[in-house]
């Protein structure tokens, strides 16, 4: 059978009834990517595999929220949403508005969101509203917007989000046939990881899969309140997806991260590059800076030489790891949503003339 989106696919695990209407660009069903060269780098025996979220309708794996929070709002009776957003959020948010013909309203931090999500909140018709301040600024007045005037807020303080979001630990499980033993993943306002902590425990409950992973989440090393454990006032990264200060799902996170025996990390900038065109040139999976997260956080944890203190390379010195680990990296957004950063990376196109000698030349083979 086709796929239905993943309200359909998991409706047995999802607060929705016969009655709430089916609003779905078909997200959900990404795929898990065995990424070969990365494995290697970790351990001769680990298995590492990217969920790659950017293969979702609109980039990135906020799809898998909203599909559930805009059928939800529809259900209830909404004739408007609201959100806060650093980019991803806003994308998804204005194409399933459109798609239920409701009106969307999305506050962003000026000048710090990504061009291609910008250009998708913009092209699908959402009324874009930008803030001159940050996204913990902009949530705390979607928040006071929201109390006085019937606009259903979409962000993931909208417990529909996390339930949507958990169906990505449920795809993994049913890829592998087991739970991962480590779950990487990049952390910004903490719904994510939330909710596939969630998901994986739900799923261990159905007799779907017999351990749970631990959950490894990895903020920028400007923006890791969660980290530090207190908010940061002006959080500044290159990854402009999660340049977070005061996280909605904080709370849960901790949680999260306590019951799963997990652990919160940072990565800097420099790290989140480096391993965003690694990845791009070594697995020929391109995505976006903050996704790239993931990724550098495993790169971190797995190095036993340049950080002696973190408890995973305590491990595999002890060899407490598994014998053949299995490894997923969430990979949230897609490259092609800041196109804006390869001027980053000093990569350009030569150009020459439009004859065989110039190209020939250009080419290495004159
Ligand atoms: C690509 O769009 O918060 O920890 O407003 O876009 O669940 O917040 C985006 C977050 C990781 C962090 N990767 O996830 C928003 C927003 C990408 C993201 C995160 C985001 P959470």
């Amino acid at each position: 059978m086709s796929w239905r989106g993943i309200l359909e696919a998991y409706r047995s695990f999802l607060p929705v009834g016969e009655k709430t209407p089916v609003v779905t660009l078909l997200e959900g069903n990404t795929p898990l990517v065995f990424a070969p060269r990365l494995s290697r780098r970790i351990a001769p025996d680990a298995k590492v595999y990217l969920k790659c979220e950017g293969l979702n309708p609109t980039g990135s794996f906020k799809d898998r929220g909203m599909t559930i929070a805009i059928s939800k709002a529809l259900e209830r009776g909404a004739k408007a949403v609201i959100c806060a957003s650093t980019g991803n959020t806003s994308a998804s948010a204005a194409a399933y508005a459109a798609r239920a013909g409701l009106a969307c309203f999305v506050l962003l931090p000026k000048g710090k969101i990504a061009r291609g999500k910008l250009a998708q909140a913009l092209m699908s018709g959402a009324q874009v509203i930008a803030v001159k301040g940050n996204f913990d600024a902009a949530l705390d007045l979607v928040r006071g917007v929201a109390e006085e005037h019937p606009v259903a807020v979409v962000n993931s303080v909208n417990p529909d989000r996390i339930e949507g979001q958990k169906t990505a630990a449920f795809e993994i499980v049913d890829a592998l046939g087991e739970a991962p033993h480590y779950h990487f993943i990049p952390v910004g306002n903490a719904g994510n990881i939330t909710a596939y902590w969630k998901g994986y425990r739900e799923y261990k409950q159905a007799g779907k899969a017999r351990r749970l992973p631990r959950m490894m989440g990895f903020q920028a090393a400007g923006a890791a309140p969660v980290f530090y454990d207190a908010p940061v006032k002006k959080p500044e990264t290159v990854a402009t997806a999660i340049r977070i200060g005061n996280p909605a799902s904080w709370q849960a996170a901790k949680v999260a991260l306590a019951q799963s025996n997990g652990l919160i990390d940072i990565v800097t900038d420099e790290e989140i590059l480096e391993t965003q065109l690694w990845l791009a040139v070594n697995e020929g999976v391109f995505v976006e800076p903050a996704s790239a997260a993931s990724v550098a956080g495993l790169l971190k944890s797995a190095s036993r030489h340049h950080h002696p203190d973190c408890p995973l390379a305590a491990e595999v010195r002890a060899s407490l790891i598994p014998a053949s680990p299995i490894i997923v990296c969430t990979v949230t957004g897609h490259g092609l949503k800041d196109p804006d950063i390869v001027a980053h990376h000093k990569m350009k196109a030569v150009t020459v003339r439009a004859t065989k000698g110039a190209v020939l030349e250009a080419m290495g083979l004159a």
